[in-house]
């Protein structure tokens, strides 16, 4: 009777630590982004997909949905949509998340970044220190589990009409932006004429001549061939936008703590995947060494040479030139510092100061 009663003890205890292991698995956690796979960002989040596979030994099947295909298109509505669990994963945008999160707005604050001295250390320094966790935090008390920090990359200007090289060029321009409040004040403020848009409409748009200009990181924009519309780009650098891995708590708490450890862990190392693909050939050579020491240099490393071929013509700005964009869109910062929380922006200066060279 003893042995019986242990016994099944013994195998009650198995079937309960084991359970949630199996049981909670879904055949499939579907994980959004925007642009198409053969993006910085939707390799990042593909090599993200790959190593969670690999490591869970093909049990954590994690697909990567491109094209806002799972918000229809919407993608400012896309926190939502992870948070309350319609989608499992996400590799998203700061801009795309700032609507719901204002604190998001920081990245997005035009020449804040991009007027340090070396602004990939400057943004290091922010999503490395104590603003950034200020910011993480703001996302995970709205209610998404935060993974790690990508990027997507700093957005340039590219358009069909002329060279800007001023806020004078830019008078009146039809620019193509996010769905982003900042964004609209931003452009005018330069004297520009933003129209909001989702990122799926947008070629068509551009196809077509609604719009002339847009902006977006190179990485982002030469994949779907923008050169073909556009000949001249501005490299401005006027913000960054860093991407987010994201997963829904609920969705979190089904993988047990050896899982949740190792997703987390793959989703850091996808991350710095796609910062070095975000920054090959616009850095100081630190991504290009990085992506070299894993194996994984990708097939354009000199983005400059790359868009000269294709007929881009680059307007690089002098630091008078950048200085004129800035001082007009000075007031748009500090209506948003005061939105984003004077706290985290002081800190992301200090932070951002000590790195300075
Ligand atoms: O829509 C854009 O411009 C894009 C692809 O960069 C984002 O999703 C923010």
């Amino acid at each position: 009777m003893k042995k019986t009663v242990a016994m099944l003890i013994a195998v009650a205890l198995i079937f309960t630590v084991s359970a949630p292991g199996f049981a909670a698995y879904k055949e499939e956690y579907k994980l959004d982004i925007v642009p198409s796979i053969t993006t910085a960002w939707g390799m990042g989040a593909q090599y993200f997909a790959d190593l969670v596979k690999e490591r869970s030994g093909g049990q954590i099947n994690i697909k990567v949905y491109p094209g806002s295909q799972l918000t229809t298109g919407k993608q400012t509505n896309a926190f939502m949509l992870v948070r309350n669990g319609t989608i499992d994963f996400a590799v998203q945008s700061s801009i795309n998340y700032s609507p719901q999160i204002v604190e998001l707005n920081l990245f997005a604050l035009p020449f804040f970044i991009a007027n340090q001295p070396d602004k990939y250390a400057a943004m290091d320094a922010i999503t490395g220190g104590k603003s950034g966790a200020m910011v993480v935090k703001a996302v995970e008390d709205k209610g998404v589990k935060f993974l790690a920090f990508g990027e997507n990359g700093f957005r340039e200007l590219t358009n069909s009409k002329k060279a800007v090289r001023s806020p004078a060029d830019l008078e009146g321009m039809k620019v193509r932006v996010v769905g982003s409040p900042l964004f609209l004040d931003t452009f005018r403020a330069l004297g520009a004429n933003p129209v909001n848009m989702n990122w799926s409409d947008t070629m068509a748009a551009i196809q077509q001549g609604v719009v002339d200009g847009q902006e977006n990181p190179i990485s982002t924009f030469y994949p779907v061939k923008m050169h073909d519309y556009h000949k001249y780009m501005t490299d401005w650098h006027y913000v960054i936008d860093p991407t987010l891995y994201v997963v829904n708590p609920a969705v979190w708490a089904t993988f047990n703590a050896e899982d949740q450890k190792m997703i987390q862990e793959a989703a850091v190392e996808a991350g710095k995947y796609m910062i070095a693909l975000a920054r090959i050939g616009l850095d100081d050579g630190t991504a290009h060494k990085y992506l070299e020491s894993i194996g994984k240099l990708p097939e354009i490393t000199d983005w400059y040479t790359t868009l000269k071929n294709v007929g881009m013509e680059v307007a690089i700005l002098t630091p008078e030139e950048t200085k004129a964009f800035a001082d007009k869109t000075a007031p748009v910062v500090d209506a948003w510092k005061a939105k984003i929380g004077e706290e985290i922006v002081k800190t992301a200066e200090a932070e951002m100061a000590a790195v300075a060279k």
